[in-house]
């Protein structure tokens, strides 16, 4: 017999407190879609008590979202799993999802409460959240740093208070396989009427080992793993849904689970993370990387041309490589835009959003011949950036490079509806573009990260930017888009600029 292995995604929780990977409700919402359609069991869609903005996000997704199950974070306090209940009461499927440290150095040095007090703070919050929704999840903190007999106690208060799942996260990246399975079984032997909760693992890649470590727990009897897109979250990231999926799908014959995922969605999901995240996908990457199929070595290609399972486990067709045809050109008409928009999950509000829409797609296929579904999800990116604030706003600019004499840049730009303009010369036309823009500005921000990566193939590719500041503490990543990579350059510094300019700072639990 098969049992189901829940699907608990959450890029949109653990994985926007990678730095700078913050994103708006829109962003949310476009990425909560696609979600859902690859079929995931359940969305963690934030941390409701974060901000009253956060709490909005949850909620919105929360009224759209059908058949996934959307689930808030919650400290294990009054006020947190109250945010949590309100911001998941739309939701057709609801889970609130608390939280509390229970290892000896986090109670003692962060929570300064005895274990006594823990184990109390936890029930009352699981009692509390089954006010809300009768599909409660209680996390561990730290749990692979805890005591095997305080966790046994502690989750045998949470069940008998309600809760229906139990996490086990590692949350500092610290174990490895072997142990990690250990742990599981001796929880579920140990715990008290275990059979009756789910038991869920959440491992983080701080070792290289967050999938192996979930695939462990997996094998001694976890039900649920909790995942991320491309491994996206904080530090080195969490286990990937995409390894953990398609060694579970591969690897049937020893297995006893398997998933519920449109495996198909998986590389047009991760294209849409890293795209509204401005983290790139290395190219080596399992599953998602753009040469995770790719059989360059003349011996392999041989063997792959005589007989695909040579070097083949998966095919790329059923991870949604190749999915992505060209879809649209010069001469598509405004309901085949419309219409493609839709295919991919994007709702755009109103005829005035469309048309501005509409109105870049037609620029952009005056430059590029072939327009494809990641040029789409950029553009309507792009549209979106432009939403979050325009106090800086690029209106022209010129870059010229010669070999011999040193780049120039002229950049007019308005802050706040004046126009000003500056000129400036650095060691390329980017560096002269981003000099010519503080000259303007001088937001005293230090930049931390630049790259630049073709979303599709060939030269006439759009340019993704990705632009990382950061200014006292705070740190954001700025987008942009472009045929010309020196525009979409200074698009992303500005719209790093307006990012800095717009948020507030937010609280960001680690589970
Ligand atoms: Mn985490």
């Amino acid at each position: 017999m098969t049992d189901k292995l829940i699907i608990f995604d959450t890029t949109l929780r653990d994985g926007e407190q990678s730095p700078g990977a913050s994103m708006t409700k829109e962003e949310k919402l476009r990425i909560a879609r696609q979600l859902e359609k690859l079929g995931v069991d359940v969305i963690e869609a934030g941390f409701a008590a974060a901000s009253p903005g956060d709490a909005d996000a949850i909620h919105s997704i929360a009224k759209v979202i059908e058949h996934s199950t959307v689930c808030s974070l919650a400290r294990a306090n009054e006020r947190d799993v109250r945010a949590a209940g309100e911001a998941i009461k739309p939701a057709r499927k609801g889970r609130i999802h608390t939280f509390i440290a229970t290892s000896p150095i986090h109670m003692e040095k962060k929570l300064r409460m005895t274990p006594d007090e823990v184990v109390e703070r936890a029930v009352a919050a699981v009692k509390l959240a089954r006010e809300y929704t009768d599909d409660v999840e209680f996390s561990a903190e730290d749990a692979v740093r805890s005591e095997m007999d305080f966790l046994v106690r502690i989750f045998d208060e949470v069940i008998k208070a309600g809760a229906t799942t139990l996490n086990v996260p590692d949350t500092v990246g610290y174990s490895i396989p072997v142990l990690w399975g250990e742990r599981f079984k001796q929880l579920i032997a140990r715990v008290p009427n275990s059979g009756k909760v789910i038991w869920s693992t959440h491992c983080h890649n701080d070792l290289g080992m967050a999938s192996a470590n979930s695939l462990a727990a997996v094998m001694n009897g976890a039900r649920q793993v909790e995942c991320t897109i491309n491994g996206l979250g904080e530090r080195a990231g969490n286990a990937s849904l995409e390894e953990v999926v398609m060694a579970v799908k591969t690897r049937r014959d020893i297995f006893s689970c398997d998933t519920t995922i449109d495996t198909t969605q998986i590389v047009p999901t991760s294209k849409l993370v890293s795209s509204i995240t401005g983290y790139p996908v290395q190219p080596n990457k399992a599953i998602v990387g753009a040469n995770a199929f790719a059989h360059e070595s003349g011996i392999h290609q041989d063997g792959v041309l005589k007989h695909r399972e040579t070097y083949e486990i998966m095919r790329a067709e059923d991870v949604g490589w190749g999915a992505n045809k060209m879809v649209m050109g010069k001469h598509s008409g405004r309901a085949a835009f419309r219409a493609r928009l839709q295919e991919l999950g994007i709702v755009l509000e109103g005829e005035e959003a469309v048309n501005a829409a509409f109105a870049r797609f037609k620029d952009l296929a005056d430059k590029k011949h072939d327009i494809f579904d990641e040029d789409l999800q950029a553009l309507v990116s792009d549209e979106g950036v432009a939403q979050v604030s325009d106090h800086y706003r690029l209106v022209a600019m010129g870059a010229h490079s010669e070999t011999g004499s040193l780049p120039v840049a002229r950049v007019v730009m308005s802050i706040g509806g004046k126009e000003q303009q500056a000129d400036a010369q650095g060691g390329g036309p980017v560096d002269a573009t981003f000099k010519a823009i503080e000259q303007i500005v001088r937001s005293g921000t230090e930049l931390l990260l630049y790259s630049v990566n073709n979303i599709t193939s060939g030269t006439d590719a759009q340019g993704e930017v990705t632009v990382r500041l950061s200014k006292g503490g705070r740190i954001v990543n700025g987008q942009g888009a472009d045929t010309d990579i020196v525009v979409a350059s200074a698009k992303a510094y500005l719209n790093a600029l307006n990012k800095l300019d717009a948020g507030a700072e937010r609280a960001h639990p680690q589970v």
